[in-house]
C-alpha cells in the first residue's frame, strides 16, 4: 500500500468537487454518503459540503458545487486546491448526454483543474434502460482527455450501489496524481 491520505487538522482531507447537470443525482449521492452530516452552506456560499470517511486512514471532503446553471459567480474560488473532480451523469438519459458532455468540457477547461484526475459516475444504473459505462464514456468524449487520469464507474446513488468503491478509486487517483 502507498502512503495514506493525511487526516490531521494541519492536513485537511483532499478536496473533491462534485459536479454534474441538475437531476444527475448529486444530492441523493451526498445524502447517501454523508448521512446526517451534510452541511447546507447556502446562506453564504450555496454549496453542500461534507467529509466522507472511507476507512480509518482515508477521508475526502466533498463539495457539491451544483450544475452549470446554478453555479455561483464565485464557484471558481472553490476549484483552487481541488484534488479531483467527480462528474455525476444520469446514465438513463441519453438525450441529455450532449449537454453533459459540454458541461464537463467547460468545467475541465478551468485552469485550476488542469491535470486533476476525473471520476465519472454513471449514476442510476438501477434503471433498466441505463447505458453502459462504455456508452457513457463515448457520449462524454472521455478518451479525448489524454492529459489527465480519468475513470468511469457505474453506480446507483438511490440504492447506494458502487459508491464506496468509486470514492476509494477517487482516493487512489489522488494518491497517484
Ligand atoms: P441533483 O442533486 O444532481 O440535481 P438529485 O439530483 O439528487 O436531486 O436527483 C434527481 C432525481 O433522480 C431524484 O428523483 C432522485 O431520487 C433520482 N435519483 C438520483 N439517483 C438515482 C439513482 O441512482 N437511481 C434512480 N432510479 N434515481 C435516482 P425525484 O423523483 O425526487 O426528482
Amino acid at each position: 500500500m502507498g502512503q495514506s491520505l493525511p487526516r490531521s487538522s494541519t492536513h485537511p482531507p483532499p478536496q473533491v468537487i462534485l459536479m454534474g447537470l441538475d437531476s444527475a443525482g448529486k444530492s441523493t449521492l451526498l445524502a447517501r454518503l454523508l448521512t446526517g452530516e451534510v452541511m447546507d452552506t447556502s446562506p453564504t456560499v450555496g454549496f453542500n459540503v461534507g467529509t466522507l470517511d472511507l476507512d480509518k486512514k482515508t477521508s475526502l471532503t466533498l463539495w457539491d458545487v451544483g450544475g452549470q446553471n446554478n453555479m455561483r459567480p464565485n464557484w471558481r474560488y472553490y476549484l483552487e486546491g481541488c484534488k479531483a473532480v467527480v462528474f455525476v451523469v444520469d446514465s438513463s438519459e441519453p438525450a441529455r448526454m450532449p449537454e453533459a458532455q459540454k458541461a464537463l468540457k467547460k468545467v475541465l477547461g478551468d485552469e485550476n483543474l488542469r491535470g486533476i484526475p476525473l471520476m465519472v459516475l454513471a449514476n442510476k444504473k438501477d434503471l433498466p434502460n441505463s447505458m453502459t459505462i462504455r456508452e457513457v464514456s463515448k457520449h462524454l468524449d472521455l478518451p479525448s482527455y489524454k492529459e489527465r487520469a480519468w475513470e468511469i464507474q457505474a453506480c446507483s446513488a438511490l440504492k447506494g450501489l458502487g459508491l464506496q468503491q468509486a470514492f476509494l478509486s477517487v482516493a487512489k487517483l489522488i494518491k497517484r496524481s
